[in-house]
């Protein structure tokens, strides 16, 4: 595989393949093994991840890249290979989550900065020996009627700057998430306020990329959708893909290769709607794919449910997702593709 940053980019983004996120830190992936009463600990987040990265089909045809978290980058599977083995013989990147998460950004109240640049050069040198080629962070932007402010936004999109500066250095490609929550109460998350924040925290994104001298042919944009907060959600699949192809169109250069969004705050099948939506009819100069969570292991995690017997329903689920996602970033996904499946 070429080490050129410009061309592991084009690989993660290319082609409908897209990023499997499985870099929840050790509390996130706590919660979601709550919702199948099971207990988090090292060998059963070991059995989790293993049963997602030897879903065969799923990262071979599917899945360009993994973000790990720290633990899993340097574990193994059940007999002893390495996890980064197994997702290297799927033709697939392993990447890493870099930040250490968004704490109170102190001076702005009900706002987060993300953290994790201390010590980060030396870090990242640890990972890219130990395979990884692409690494995260996300910076996490709150709407209400009064946020987000201009500090936050800046302090985070300096954050992500400075971030992927130390990547590119370290011949890793950054992948560069600015988060905007949907969550803000009713009434006060319009799609027109959405569109608007998300508007200006990619200006900001681009301005600070821009003056830590970021190679753009060298990283990766993963952003939220522009939708309306998700407690009383009323746009249309169509809108939702126009106000974002809209303000990508109006803030994300040409230079840069790709394009991979998260899936928090939709649903499993919005998040393949909205990105098939996104991908059809529309005249784009990125690849826009996936990088997601939530919409590509909640099914699956569902149906393992924490069972050596249910592995190979657990999969199956998986691949399913992955191969609707894949449909959805080609701009092919319809309903009906979902059901046959
Ligand atoms: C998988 O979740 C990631 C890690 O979250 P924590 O650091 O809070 O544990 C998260 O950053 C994820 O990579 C992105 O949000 C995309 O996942 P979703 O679920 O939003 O698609």
């Amino acid at each position: 595989m070429s080490e050129r940053i410009e061309d592991i980019a084009v690989k993660m983004v290319a082609g409908g393949k897209g990023l499997l996120a499985a870099d929840e830190s050790t509390a996130t992936i706590k919660k979601r093994f709550d919702t199948i009463s099971l207990v988090s600990t090292e060998e059963s987040r070991r059995d989790y991840r293993e049963m997602l990265f030897r879903s065969d089909d799923a990262m071979r045809k599917y899945i360009s890249g993994v973000i790990l978290y720290e633990e899993t980058l340097f574990q193994k599977a059940a007999n002893g290979t390495p996890f980064v083995d197994i997702i290297k013989a799927a033709d697939s990147i392993p990447g890493i989550k870099v930040d250490v998460g968004a704490k109170p950004l102190a001076g702005f109240p009900g706002e987060t900065v993300t953290e994790g640049l201390d010590g980060l050069a030396d870090r990242l040198a640890k990972y890219y020996e130990a395979g990884a080629r692409f690494a995260k962070w996300r910076g996490v932007i709150a709407v209400s009627d009064t946020l987000p402010t201009f500090g936050a936004i800046k302090a985070n999109a300096h954050a992500l700057a400075r971030y992927a500066a130390l990547c590119q250095q370290a011949k890793i490609v950054p992948i560069v998430e600015p988060e905007v929550l949907m969550d803000g109460e009713p009434g006060t998350q319009s799609l027109d306020r959405s569109e608007e924040v998300t508007r200006w925290t990619l200006q900001v994104v681009f301005q600070e990329l821009a003056e830590a001298r970021i190679n753009l042919e060298g990283m990766i944009l993963k952003p939220s959708m522009v939708i309306d907060g998700k407690k009383v959600r009323k746009a249309s699949v169509e809108q939702v893909a126009e106000r974002t192809v809209k303000v990508l169109k109006e803030t994300v250069p040409s230079a840069v290769p790709g394009i991979a969004f998260l899936s928090g705050g939709q649903s499993t099948e919005e998040a393949t709607a909205h990105l098939s939506a996104i991908n059809s009819g529309h005249d784009l100069p990125w690849h826009v794919t996936f990088s997601y969570g939530r919409a590509l292991q909640d099914s699956a995690l569902k149906a393992w449910g924490g069972k050596p017997e249910n592995v190979a329903a657990g999969q199956r689920a998986f691949t399913h997702r992955a191969e609707m996602n894949y449909l959805a970033a080609k701009g092919n996904w319809t309903k009906d593709r979902e059901q046959a499946a």
